[in-house]
C-alpha cells in the first residue's frame, strides 16, 4: 500500500492500463487529476464537443485494440458523451467515458451540473463502476478497465468531484487480461463434421475476426477449404480484398456476388458476428440468407448465439481461434468440397466478374456535379493502400459499402448498428491518434458534415493531419429517399442550403479543396492523404440517390381526417 491522494490513484490507474490520450473538455471536476497528466505522460486532448471525444476515444480503440479514454465536466459535458458511447457499444469498442460527478455532499440538492448519471449510460455500457468511497477508486477504475477488453465494450467510471480529494492507502492493480479459447471441443467437431460433408462451404467473416486477431487463421481456414468469404455487413476489412477467395459484404449496399454466393450455400460458417438483423436483410431484391443450410455460428459472447439466425451449431469462442481449432480437425477427415472446388471457384469467379461489371457499368456517368457512383469508384481507385477509412449514416456513404475495399484488417471503422450521423469525422481524428503513420480519411455527407465539422477545431489546434471527404449533394439524401419513394415527393427538412465546405475550412485554418470533375478526384485524394494537414475535400455531387436504408420499416401514408387526405399515397 502506498499513500497517496485518489487523483494520483487516478492518474497512476491510468498509467498502469498504458493510456497514452484521454480525450475531452476541460471541466473543474477533474482538474485536480487533470493537472498531473503530463508529469504521468498522459496527453490531454482538447477538442470541440464531447460527442466528438468519445468517438475519438471510439476509433482510437478500434484501431489499437485498446482502451479509448474521454472524460468531461459533470453535468452537460458528460450528457454531451451520450451519442458516442451508444455509438461505441454497437461497435463493441473498448472505450472507458469518464463522468466526474456532482459533489456527493450535495446531490440531490439541484445545486449545479446535476443530474444522475448512471442510468443515463446504463443500458450503452458493459459496466459502471461508481466510486463511492475514494480509496476504492483504483480498485473499481481497474475493474471497468478490464472489463471493456474482456466484454468489448464501452465501460463508464462516474466519480463524484469530491472523491479526487483527500489520502489513501493504495495499491494500483495491474491490468488482468483473461486468455480466450476456441470453443467447447464437442461444437467445434460438430462444426469441423458439419464442413467436412458440405458440397458448398461458405465462409461469414465478421467483426470478431478484426477484433481477435484472426485473419491469418481465417485465411488459412479458407484456403484449406478452398471456400470463398463473404464479410458481414460493415466489416469489410475482415479477409483481404485482393484474395480469389474474397466475396465482399453481405448487407446494405453490399456485393451481390457476396449476396449470390451465399444463397448458394449448404453449410455457412459464421466467424465473429452475431448476424445482426439490418446486415442480413435482403439487398437488390436478393434475398439471399439460405434457410436450408447448415449454419455454425461462433462468437466469444454466447448472448449473441442464435439470437437472430436460426442456427444448426453455436460454438461460443474467439472467431480466430476457433477458425484454427476447425481446420486442425479438418487435416484429420475427408473433405468433400475438395471434389468440387474448381466449379465452385470458377461460380465464384463469374459472379465476382458480373459484380465487378455492374459496378464499372454504373459508375460510368460524366459530368458536373459528379454522380456519387463515379465519386465513389474514383475515390477506390486512388485510395491509399493503407489507409484507415471511416464512413458516416448517409445515402452515398452507405453506397461506398459496395467500394470500399481493404487488404488489411483495421482498416474500416463504419458508423455501425446506432447508425449516427456525425461518427465518421471524429472518429477517422481518434484513428490517427492510434495509427499515425496511416492515412485517417472520413466519408460524410454534407448533412453530417454540419453536425461533425466542430472538431475541425482539434485538428488545427492539435495538428492532426486528417482527410474528411464531404459529398456536398445540398440534401439529407438518405431521408430524402424516403420521401421520393414513399410520401410523392414532399422535401420536408430535407433539403439544404450548404456554405463553400473548402471555404469553411481555409477559415478553420485547414485545408480546402473543391472538386466538381470527376477527373480531378484521385489526384485531390492524394494531395490530401500526403499533407501533413487536416484536408477537407468538397466533392460537389448530383442530387442521385440509390436504394434506401428502411424500405423494410417503411409503409405508404394512409390519413384518416378529412384535413389531411391530400396526404395519403397510394
Ligand atoms: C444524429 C442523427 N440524426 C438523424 C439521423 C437520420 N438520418 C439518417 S441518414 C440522414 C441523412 C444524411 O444526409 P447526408 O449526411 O447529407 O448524406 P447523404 O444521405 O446526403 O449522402 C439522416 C438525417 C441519423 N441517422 N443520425
Ligand atoms: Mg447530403
Amino acid at each position: 500500500m502506498t499513500r497517496m491522494t485518489p487523483s494520483e490513484a487516478f492518474v497512476e490507474t491510468l498509467v498502469a492500463n498504458e493510456v497514452e490520450y484521454v480525450f475531452g473538455i476541460v471541466g473543474s471536476a477533474f482538474m485536480d487529476a487533470l493537472d498531473i497528466f503530463e508529469p504521468a505522460g498522459i496527453k490531454f486532448v482538447s477538442v470541440a464537443h464531447e460527442q466528438g471525444a468519445g468517438h475519438m476515444a471510439d476509433g482510437y480503440s478500434r484501431v489499437t485494440g485498446r482502451h479509448g479514454v474521454c472524460i468531461g465536466q459533470n453535468g452537460p459535458g458528460v450528457t454531451n458523451f451520450v451519442t458516442s458511447i451508444a455509438a461505441a457499444y454497437w461497435a463493441h469498442s473498448p472505450v472507458v467515458c469518464i463522468t466526474p460527478e456532482t459533489g456527493s455532499n450535495t446531490m440531490g440538492l439541484g445545486g449545479f451540473q446535476e443530474t444522475e448519471q448512471l442510468p443515463i449510460f446504463s443500458k450503452i455500457t458493459k459496466y459502471q463502476a461508481d466510486i463511492r468511497r475514494a480509496d476504492r477508486i483504483a480498485e473499481q477504475m481497474s475493474r471497468a478497465f478490464d472489463l471493456s477488453i474482456a466484454e468489448r465494450g464501452p465501460v463508464q467510471v462516474n466519480i463524484p468531484r469530491d472523491q479526487f480529494y483527500g489520502e489513501i492507502d493504495v495499491e494500483i492493480p495491474r491490468p488482468q487480461r483473461i486468455e480466450r479459447a476456441a470453443g467447447g471441443p464437442e461444437s467445434l467437431q460438430t462444426a469441423a463434421d458439419l464442413l467436412a460433408k458440405a458440397k458448398f462451404p461458405v465462409i461469414l467473416a465478421g467483426g470478431g475476426i478484426v477484433m481477435g486477431d484472426g485473419s491469418e487463421a481465417l485465411l488459412e481456414l479458407a484456403e484449406f477449404l478452398k471456400a470463398p468469404v463473404c464479410t458481414t455487413y460493415l466489416h469489410n476489412d475482415a479477409f483481404p480484398a485482393n484474395h480469389d477467395l474474397w466475396l465482399g459484404p453481405l448487407g446494405y449496399q453490399g456485393s451481390k456476388a457476396a449476396m449470390k454466393t451465399i444463397a448458394r450455400a449448404d453449410v455457412v460458417l459464421a466467424l465473429g458476428t452475431r448476424l445482426g438483423p439490418f446486415g442480413t436483410l435482403p439487398q437488390h431484391d436478393i434475398d439471399y440468407w439460405p434457410t436450408d443450410a447448415k449454419i455454425i455460428q461462433v462468437d466469444i459472447n454466447h448472448r449473441v448465439l442464435g439470437l437472430v439466425k436460426k442456427i444448426d451449431v453455436a460454438v461460443q469462442g474467439d472467431a480466430g481461434l476457433a477458425a484454427g481449432d476447425i481446420l486442425a480437425r479438418l487435416r484429420n477427415l475427408q473433405l468433400e468440397c475438395h471434389g468440387n472446388a474448381d466449379a465452385r471457384l470458377a461460380e465464384v469467379k463469374s459472379q465476382k466478374d458480373a459484380w465487378e461489371a455492374e459496378l464499372d457499368r454504373w459508375g460510368q456517368q460524366d459530368g458536373s456535379p459528379i454522380a456519387p457512383r463515379r465519386v465513389l469508384r474514383e475515390l477506390e481507385k486512388a485510395m491509399p493502400e493503407n489507409a484507415m477509412v471511416t464512413t458516416d449514416i448517409g445515402n452515398i456513404c452507405s453506397v461506398s459499402n459496395s467500394y470500399l475495399r481493404f487488404n488489411q484488417p483495421n482498416s474500416f471503422f463504419a458508423a455501425m448498428s446506432f447508425g449516427n450521423c456525425g461518427y465518421a469525422f471524429p472518429t477517422a481524428i481518434g484513428c490517427k491518434f492510434g495509427a499515425p503513420d496511416r492515412p485517417a480519411v472520413a466519408y460524410v455527407g454534407d448533412g453530417a458534415w454540419g453536425i461533425s465539422f466542430n472538431e475541425l477545431l482539434t485538428c488545427v489546434r492539435e495538428d492532426i493531419p486528417v482527410t474528411a471527404v464531404v459529398f456536398n449533394n445540398g440534401q439529407w439524401g438518405a431521408e430524402k429517399k424516403n420521401q421520393v419513394d414513399f410520401y410523392a415527393d414532399r422535401y420536408i427538412g430535407t433539403n439544404l442550403k450548404n456554405p463553400s465546405w473548402a471555404g469553411i475550412a481555409e477559415a478553420f485554418g485547414a485545408n480546402g479543396i473543391r472538386v466538381d470533375q470527376a477527373d480531378q478526384i484521385g489526384d485531390a485524394l492524394r494531395q490530401a492523404t500526403s499533407s501533413d494537414r487536416c484536408t477537407v475535400l468538397e466533392i460537389m455531387c448530383t442530387e442521385e440517390l440509390g436504394d434506401p436504408f428502411r424500405r423494410d420499416a417503411l409503409k405508404k401514408p394512409r390519413r384518416l381526417l378529412d384535413k389531411y387526405k391530400d396526404f395519403t399515397v397510394d
